[in-house]
């Protein structure tokens, strides 16, 4: 399977707030290096550099003023005289205004994060920008013909939404990549998201849509991040009713209890027939994840990309979660080598 990989990602690394300390992001540079790795240990296939995309293909999906916001946001963040990673800590929530964005670059963070996962740093907006071009060049592949590429985005994107960031994701690649199918010519795209948390971002983006059906497996909200979105009742809005499927599920759950769901989310994915398929791919599923509840390990993983396959179409895998265990290269691949192994 034809990779689409570059550096950059390195530019990207910084910290966040967790357990009430500043700390490393979960979310490294290493994560990628070990993908990378394994796929050249395994002989997966050719790796390419991205091509570049007009910032106007992110825009097909988030607003324009958030375009602008994460590019000019160090600058912003340095001309107050701060060297540290940009990190938002004023949020707009219940009954406060959201209609006027604020100057402040304090304020701009707030209003465009859902978290104090999001730092900030000199290299974010080409590490981010990139990751999204890797998505829609594995797209533009498989839009020529290809019938599965892997996109090796860091950072990741699913979280992220039209005008927000969150959860280590500030573009969000799968759903660029999405729309990009939608934008040459398709007429059905559906967006499967495999990593352990809901993919808040990518449900709100197409939530009034019908062209785009999104399905998400992931740690039951009332116990996992996000929290705040990836029930079962959330299943569209107006047009886009029916075209939204949320799976939560336990702390706990192994391949046993996850294949059943991820069985009936490939029937509805068969159904739905689309033109292509793009896999939001977080193997935070596993057992050994730093940060995650679910219990998958290794073999498993060939068992995913096999039912993934059974779905039948054209097939764009973009990286999402999956933390710092050498594992997440054997669990990455294993679903990229059960799809192509089927
Ligand atoms: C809170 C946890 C962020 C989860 C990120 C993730 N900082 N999303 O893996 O898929
Ligand atoms: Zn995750």
């Amino acid at each position: 399977m034809l990779t689409i990989y570059s550096d950059k990602h390195r530019l990207h690394h910084g910290t966040e707030l967790k357990d009430g300390v500043l700390k490393p992001c979960f979310e490294m540079p290493g994560r990628a290096d070990t993908v990378l790795q394994r796929i050249r240990t395994v002989g997966l296939g050719e790796v390419i550099a991205p091509d570049h995309f007009d910032v106007s293909a992110y825009a097909r999906v988030h607003s324009e003023r958030y375009v602008r916001f994460l590019q000019q946001a160090w600058a912003n963040w340095q001309a107050m005289g701060r060297q540290h990673d940009a990190l938002p800590l004023t949020w707009p929530v219940r009954d406060m205004r959201t209609d006027i964005e604020p100057i402040h670059i304090d304020g701009k963070l707030g209003f465009y994060a859902m978290d104090a996962g999001v730092p900030i740093t000199a290299g974010t907006w080409e590490a981010v920008s990139t990751s999204a071009d890797l998505a829609l060049t594995g797209m533009s592949r498989i839009n020529a013909g290809a019938n599965a590429a892997f996109a090796l985005c860091r950072p990741p994107g699913h979280h992220a939404a039209t005008e927000y960031m969150g959860g280590y994701c500030y573009l969000n690649n799968a759903a660029i990549a999405a729309q990009g199918f939608i934008d040459r010519g398709a007429k059905r795209v559906a967006v499967l998201d495999v990593d352990y948390h809901h993919g808040n971002g990518t449900q709100t983006i197409f939530y009034d849509r019908s062209d785009v059906m999104f399905i998400s497996l992931h740690g039951d909200p009332l116990h996992s991040y996000p929290y705040f979105l990836g029930h079962k009742d959330e299943q569209g809005r107006g047009e886009g009713l029916g075209f939204n499927h949320n799976y939560p599920l336990p702390h706990g759950t192994d391949w046993a209890s996850y294949q059943p769901a991820l069985q009936a989310a490939c029937r509805q994915l068969i159904d739905y027939a689309p033109d292509a398929l793009v896999v939001s791919l977080g193997v935070d599923t596993f057992k050994d994840d730093p940060i995650s509840q679910f219990r998958l390990d290794n073999e498993d993983y060939l068992h995913m990309g096999a039912l993934l396959a059974s779905v039948g179409k054209p097939t764009l895998f973009v990286m999402e979660g999956g933390y710092m265990v050498d594992d997440i290269g054997i669990n990455a691949v294993n679903v990229l080598q059960g799809f192509e192994g089927s």
